[in-house]
């Protein structure tokens, strides 16, 4: 059973934005989903939650059934077997629209993302088409990283930013809101990054649309509790996608043709 009270959706703050889902991703987070989830009801009863499980060994999609049972706000799809962040996302946005949400967040569901900073994102989709939760930007911070990963995160973002020309401080960010009309606009279906460049993707694919993309100051808490699914491995890879992809655009500009969607070099 949750730990948490179920809310009784006395305010509607949000009304003029429509209905409101939070997509969280999880693999291996039963340490974590009920505390979240409880945050995420408490701090912003407007919004529903759906939990995109890959088949996690440690039953956070039981976890997420049960959650899901006693709280009609909360709804789990569950996926096979892991298949990435991006993945995972791209299958949750599919049912959010299907669903008829007119707003679709993204968030982690480790606690590094606060459930009580939403509404700072909300508010500022009134006049945005996505908005970030920026480490980045003054007013931005991170809590309990070391130097090396502040400046790996600071680092990778400036090198994304200056290759492939977008004015966005935090484009690898994880919490966001987007309107519905952005997720239709860049087209999902032709999406291939699975992976954690997938932040960076759908951010250049907006900016590209024309669309407005602002980035609203968090604070980033790094997880307390259960592991990260992040490896030297996969930042390594995000690095050099980032990089052929950055590097495609620019040949295909001297060569006076633009690319057909610049993140299709990146596979
Ligand atoms: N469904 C799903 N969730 C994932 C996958 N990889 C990471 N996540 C979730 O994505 C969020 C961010 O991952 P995390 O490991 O905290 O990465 P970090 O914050 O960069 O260290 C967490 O909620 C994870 O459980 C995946 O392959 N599938
Ligand atoms: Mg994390």
């Amino acid at each position: 059973m949750p730990d948490h009270p179920v809310p009784e959706r006395a305010p509607d703050r949000f009304a003029d934005l429509g209905r409101i889902v939070v997509v969280l991703p999880t693999y291996d987070e039963a340490e974590n989903l009920d505390w979240l989830v409880g945050r995420l009801r408490a701090a912003v009863p407007e919004a529903d939650v759906l939990v995109v499980d890959d088949g996690s060994p440690d039953g956070t999609g039981e976890l997420a059934d049960r959650l899901a049972a006693v709280d009609d706000g909360v709804r789990v799809l569950h996926r096979q077997s892991k298949e990435g962040l991006g993945a995972a996302y791209l299958a949750g946005f599919r049912i959010a629209l299907e669903a008829g949400y007119d707003v679709v967040a993204e968030m982690d569901a480790d606690g590094s993302h606060q459930p009580e900073q939403l509404p700072a994102l909300l508010a500022a989709l009134r006049t945005a088409d996505l908005v970030i939760g920026s480490r980045w930007v003054p007013g931005g911070r991170v809590v309990n990283w070391p130097l090396r990963r502040k400046v790996l995160s600071v680092g990778g973002n400036a090198y994304t930013r200056i290759l492939l020309g977008i004015p966005v401080r935090d484009a690898t960010a994880g919490f966001r809101v987007f309107r519905r009309s952005t997720l239709e606009q860049i087209d999902l279906t032709d999406v291939r990054s699975h992976g954690y460049v997938f932040q960076t993707d759908l951010t250049v694919r907006t900016l590209r649309a024309g669309l407005r993309v602002v980035e609203v100051p968090i604070e980033f808490v790094e997880r307390s509790r259960g592991a990260s699914k992040m490896t030297p491995r996969i930042a390594a890879d995000s690095l050099l996608r980032i990089t052929r992809w950055g590097l495609s655009e620019r040949i295909a500009r001297l060569r006076g043709r633009r690319a057909k969607h610049s993140a299709d070099a990146v596979r």
